[in-house]
């Protein structure tokens, strides 16, 4: 397989880059435009493997896009690049709406020209995945999933932008023909992710003695998917799944805000003795609310795995210990991500 990935230097797109070279064989062309939250230094394991190969462009710029997808001939678009942070979009909806929205409008209408001047038997196996959160369809009670039927009820500016952008692919698909696939899924976590999300920023303020804020009353519930797991998942879909089709990915794994901390602080005080830490109420810091904060995503995933026979692997409290112990063994990794300036600030000092 040939395949173009789009923000193949974030979290989710590098571990998805990562594993189709190194696991699968496959040819990647990875674009990026290389924002904040990018790193090459995430694809270290596969840069000079023959299959792989990077372009800097940005998903809105049509004219690159269309010599990529002209020169590489791929035989799919798996595309996950977008601004990703709910916070920001918060502080800055625009580069959102840019990214988010116009980005993915213009790389459809890129992939639809590169689809239409396939030959037939090219274009009826082509595929354009769009990679998509569960966030697009709000929050949820104290009970209850998401699944694949469940209405769009975007509440964060992040969520509007990815909502429509799985409008226009859905679109795409029923006015143009574009044989696309959309998968929506819950919080990823695992190694190499940015340290400005919940996981990895609790796991490194615990490691350096810096207060751990939580916003509101520590108890909104996400459901929280193993990064390995998911790049799984999107093989699989991207092979097997039915064209025009959403699907659901999640890893079963609900649990509140507050419990996440605790268990990371006992992961970094078990795995590193020599580390004095303080009890847990001293180190926990509530902070006011994220406005608009959802209460509860939670994602049923039986399409997938009963159709696709997809399953997760990791449990929370392993995937929580193997992330722990990613984070303490890798310094050399999030320590520059530390030391730059983002805004003029560091991150976690705000
Ligand atoms: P990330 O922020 O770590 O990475 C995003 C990547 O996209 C970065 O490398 C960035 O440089 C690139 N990018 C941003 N704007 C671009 C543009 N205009 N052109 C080209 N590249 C651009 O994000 P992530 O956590 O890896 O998420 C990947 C995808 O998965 C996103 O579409 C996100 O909405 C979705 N998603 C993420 C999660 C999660 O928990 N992280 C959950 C559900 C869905
Ligand atoms: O400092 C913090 N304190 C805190 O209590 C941060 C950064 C977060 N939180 C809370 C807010 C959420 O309830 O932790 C939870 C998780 O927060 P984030 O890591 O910001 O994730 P979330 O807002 O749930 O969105 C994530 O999952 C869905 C990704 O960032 C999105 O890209 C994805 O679509």
């Amino acid at each position: 397989m040939r395949v173009v990935v789009t923000g193949g230097a974030g979290f989710i797109g590098s571990a998805l880059c990562r594993y189709l070279v190194a696991q699968c064989g496959w040819q990647v062309v990875n674009i990026d435009k290389l924002t904040y939250a990018a790193d090459l230094r995430s694809l270290a394991e596969i840069e000079s493997a023959p299959g792989y190969r990077f372009v800097q462009a940005d998903i809105a710029d049509g004219d690159k896009i269309s010599r990529v997808l002209d020169d590489f001939a791929p035989d799919a678009i798996l595309h996950l690049a977008a601004e990703s942070h709910v916070d920001r979009s918060i502080d800055g909806p625009g580069d959102f709406v840019q990214t988010n929205i116009v980005g993915t409008y213009r790389l459809l209408d890129a992939a639809l020209t590169y689809w239409r001047g396939l030959p037939a038997d090219r274009q009826k196996t082509f595929r354009f995945h769009h990679v998509s959160t569960d966030e697009v369809y709000g929050s949820l009670g104290a009970t209850g999933l998401f699944d694949e039927t469940s209405r769009y009820q975007p509440n964060s500016p992040y969520a509007a932008s990815k909502a429509s952008s799985d409008h226009l692919v859905r679109a795409w698909h029923h006015t143009y023909g574009l044989p696309v696939l959309i998968s929506n899924c819950s919080n990823n976590y695992g190694p190499f992710q940015f340290p400005e999300k919940f996981i990895p920023l609790m796991i490194l303020n615990a490691m350096a003695g810096r207060k751990l804020p939580v916003y509101g009353d520590g108890k909104n519930i996400r459901d929280w998917l193993h990064v390995s797991d998911h790049v799984a998942a999107l093989r699989l879909i991207l092979q097997h799944g039915e064209t025009g089709e959403t699907y659901n990915v999640g890893g079963r794994n609900e649990a509140r805000n507050i419990d996440i901390v605790h268990q990371i602080i006992s992961h970094v005080r078990d795995l590193s003795p020599n580390r004095t830490l303080p009890g847990d109420d001293d180190m926990i810091e509530y902070v006011t609310d994220r406005p608009g904060h959802d209460q509860r995503y939670a994602i049923d995933a039986s399409k997938l795995e009963n159709r696709l026979g997809w399953q997760a692997h990791y449990d929370l409290d392993r995937g929580l210990r193997d992330t722990v112990v990613w984070y303490l063994s890798h310094p050399q990794w999030w320590q520059p991500i530390l030391d730059r300036k983002y805004d003029g600030q560091r991150l976690g000092t705000a």
